[in-house]
């Protein structure tokens, strides 16, 4: 099925020619789904504007990091003075400590944080640490899951690897995952058994403590206070990767809403405020084994670059000073969480809806989708047409039944509504 127009096709033909698929990210290329995707000249608020100028009511939002829309007035002022101010320095500034001074006062559990340019970066660097700190190799993954690119996190991972069925990722060593170690989300025993198998050799747990990478699948409760004491018993570090959930949640993140503690956190996405920035933190003492004051290395030139940490500064500080923001979040995605499920009822067709907070999803499936297999055996095709139907209507949803939709503050009642009535027209028609 192709359901865009005519520029956004002729784009993505020349695309094709220069890009390696013709996308700088491969679920954006629409594969899984079908059809041609849509390229974007614009965004304002919770509206992106293709190519031919239609718009769209935005669910992905930059897969996150929009919270309050495209385009947020004091985020855009702030970069364009900043800019002229000059673009990077490799030096250190004193914006990089009232942006870290911000994070620690708005994180749990974050006495210090190092600034990095992608959430991988921030998963890949958390794990040396944690490796670095314990002297231990191994650490434990969840299915699923998707802590970025690196070659540890690429075993049985989610995002685009679950979209695209991609088991065995070519260029990535035996030597490079043979320290990863999986268990399906939710499964405490599965954790159990992994940690009695390898005892003192697993350095770290790390976990989305809300998954967003097989469709938003949430934490049962006691597992994540299960992880939390068998790290304690076992000397594991739990690193929570809160590149989804970090600010999105809570201005504390998934650690606040879900009342655990993490040793290390990784964040990304929101804390950029749409400019490409991540950044890992936790205990003083762990922390501590960071070069320059440890010998666990980890550089960048980018690092907490000065367009970047304004832009990310100016997010945080909002949130933090309107807290009423995940209030008004968390309000909007039950509306949509209602509407849908009474649209997605006419169908008769049985599905699923997971939410937590500001992030939701549907899942075509009948019975509850606590992980992977669960999100695997779901009705995908259904998805892929609901997706093209919805596409044509304006409303721009995740082209993988793999990936979470994320709400912002900029979608309206109206907006809501007009989602709504397109799948319950989608739902009618089946
Ligand atoms: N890894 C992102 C979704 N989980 C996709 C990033 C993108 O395509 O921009």
């Amino acid at each position: 099925m192709d359901n865009t127009t005519n520029k956004s096709s002729a784009l993505f033909a020349r695309a094709q020619q220069s890009i390696p698929g013709g996308v700088n990210s491969p679920v954006r290329a629409f594969r899984s789904v079908g059809g041609t995707p849509v390229f974007m000249q614009r965004a304002s608020g919770a509206y992106m504007y293709d190519a031919d100028n239609k718009r769209y009511i935005d669910y992905i939002n930059s897969w996150g990091p929009m919270l309050l829309g495209h385009a947020y007035g004091p985020v855009v002022a702030a970069i364009q003075e900043r800019a002229a101010y000059s673009t990077s320095y490799g030096a250190p500034t004193e914006l990089e400590i009232e942006m870290a001074e911000l994070i620690v006062s708005m994180a749990p559990n974050v006495d210090m944080v190092r600034m990095v340019s992608s959430g991988t970066e921030a998963c890949m660097s958390a794990l040396r640490l944690a490796r670095g700190f314990t002297g231990r190799n191994k650490f434990i993954k969840f299915e699923g899951c998707y802590h970025g690119h690196a070659d540890a996190f690429l075993v049985k991972a989610g995002s685009g690897l679950a979209t695209f069925n991609i088991q065995t990722v070519p260029g990535v060593t035996a030597g490079a995952s043979m320290d990863t170690l999986t268990a399906p989300y939710n499964d405490l025993e599965a954790v159990e058994q992994l940690v009695n198998d390898n005892q003192g050799a697993i350095a770290a747990i790390i976990i989305e403590p809300v998954a967003g990478n097989m469709g938003c699948i949430v934490p049962v409760p006691g597992f994540m206070e299960g992880l939390r004491s068998i790290c304690d018993r076992e000397g594991i570090l739990l690193i929570f990767d809160e590149v989804m959930t970090g600010f999105r949640l809570a201005a504390g993140g998934a650690q606040e809403r879900l009342g655990i503690r993490a040793d290390l956190v990784t964040y990304g996405k929101v804390i950029g405020g749409g400019m490409p920035v991540g950044a890992f933190g936790g205990r003083r003492d762990i922390m501590q084994h960071i070069a320059p004051l440890g010998n666990v290395y980890q550089a960048g030139t980018l690092s907490g670059n000065p367009i970047a940490m304004i832009a990310g500064y100016t997010m945080l500080k909002t949130l933090q000073d309107n807290p009423g923001i995940y209030t008004q979040l968390d309000q909007t995605t039950e509306k949509l969480h209602a509407g849908l499920a009474d649209a997605l009822a006419i169908a008769g067709r049985p599905f699923v809806i997971n939410r937590f907070g500001s992030m939701i999803s549907v899942h075509f499936s009948d019975k509850p989708v606590t992980n992977f297999t669960d999100a695997a055996t779901a009705d995908n095709a259904l998805f892929n047409r609901f997706f093209h139907a919805m596409l044509d209507k304006g409303i721009y949803l995740p082209p993988s039944a793999y990936e979470t939709w994320f709400v912002s503050t900029a979608l309206s009642d109206e907006d809501i509504s007009e989602t709504i009535a397109a799948a319950r027209e989608w739902a009618g028609a089946l």
